[in-house]
Formats: C-alpha cells, structure tokens, sequence
C-alpha cells in the first residue's frame, strides 16, 4: 500500500515464526556489547524509547564506530541474515530491485508509555530508503511531510510483522510515534509487551 510516493506499507510481512527469531536476535544485541538504553538528547533529558545499534552507532546528530555516549565499545556488526532480510523488504515494496545495503540498524524498544516525536532522519549522506519492521504491540506510525513537523500528516496502524519502506520523495519527511497500544502483540511474536522496531539503513558512511 503506497502512503505516499516512496512510502510503501506491506502489512505482516514477517511470518510469526520470522518474528520471534529477530525479537530473540534483539534480546542479545539489548545486552552487549553497548547495551541498550534511553539515549541522552544533547538539551537534557532522555529519550522515552530505548535504543540499541548494529553497524554504526546512533546518537543525536550523528553516527560513530563506538558507541561513545553509553560505554565507548565498538558497535556489533550487522549480520549477513539482516543485511538480507533488508534487500529483500526493499523488493518486497518496490518490485525488484537488488541494490541495499544496509550498514547500519537502528533498534527502538517502546514500553506502552514510550513515544517518538516529530524528526527527519538526516544523518545518512545518501537517499537510499529506510526499512522499518514492527513486532509486538501495534503503534499509531505518523508519517507527515518534509517541510515542517505539522500537519499536513497521515496516521498509520503499525502491527506486528509489518514492513515500511521510505524512499524517494518520502525519505526526509518528518514522522514520528504518538501512541503505543498496549496488550496488542499477537501470541508467538517474542515480545510479551511492548513495541520493537528495527529501522535499515544505508547510510553512505565511511
Ligand atoms: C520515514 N523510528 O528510528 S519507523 C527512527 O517506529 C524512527 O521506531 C520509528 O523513526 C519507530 O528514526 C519509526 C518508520 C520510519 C523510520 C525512518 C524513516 C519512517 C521514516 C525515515 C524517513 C521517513
Ligand atoms: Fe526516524
């Protein structure tokens, strides 16, 4: 289903089994060896997701080898399986095409509490799209547009095993994450209660 031009949503992509063998890949990545935890935003405060990364490490506004805002350790290597799982997402979405190359993956954990507000994702130097896989409880996705945080702005069901692709015209629109719903992950996902989202990039690094 295009959203918008780009913005390709792909509901259930992942089967219930794909699900629960990525949720237990997260359980480790959560403990080392950066282990995950809510990032510290450059004014104070932290963020209500907590995060862990492969590849490059995230951090507000900028990417590193180490991850130097949590304990300085190198970043955990995006495995060949996931760097697969992404080219076949971007297929999935856009009809063949076998060019991605995600070097790094961004993933979010959001107890019923958490939200994401409003942002661009523009710390990658390349307009290769961005993968997003949901599993455990759904999530009122916003997807707004690329000139302001405002409206005009599109409000998506999120369920468990669904795929969205952001490319084109749609990469650097804002989006964000108002609302979790609670008790909605569906039985045998590998999540009990909460949201996690694992998010693909290229990002043009070196
Ligand atoms: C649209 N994550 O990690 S995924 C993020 O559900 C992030 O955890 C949200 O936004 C989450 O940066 C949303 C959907 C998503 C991810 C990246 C995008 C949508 C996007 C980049 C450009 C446009
Ligand atoms: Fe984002």
């Amino acid at each position: 289903v295009e959203i918008a031009p780009g913005a390709v949503h792909v509901p259930r992509w992942l089967s219930i089994e794909r699900q629960s063998e990525i949720a237990a890949a997260c359980r480790e990545w959560a403990r080392g060896p950066a282990p995950m935890r809510h990032t510290a935003m450059p004014r104070g405060g932290q963020m209500s997701v907590q995060t862990v990364c492969l590849g490059w490490h995230w951090m507000p506004y900028r990417y590193s080898r180490t991850a130097d805002d949590v304990n300085g350790a190198p970043v955990a290597a995006v495995p060949d399986w996931l760097k697969d799982l992404g080219r076949d997402a971007v297929a999935a979405a856009y009809g063949d095409r076998t060019e991605y190359d995600a070097d790094a993956v961004l993933i979010n954990f959001y107890d019923a509490t958490a939200k994401m507000g409003m942002h661009q994702d523009k710390e990658e130097v390349t307009d290769q799209p961005v993968v997003s896989l949901s599993i455990g409880d759904s999530c009122t996705f916003r997807f707004g547009n690329p000139q302001t945080r405002g409206k005009p702005y599109t409000d998506v069901l999120l369920e468990s095993g669904d795929l969205f692709v952001f490319g084109g015209p749609s990469r650097f629109a804002y989006h964000g994450v108002p609302k979790i719903s609670p008790g909605t992950a569906p039985a045998g996902c590998g999540i009990e209660g909460g949201r996690l989202n694992l998010t693909l990039r290229e990002t043009g690094l070196s």
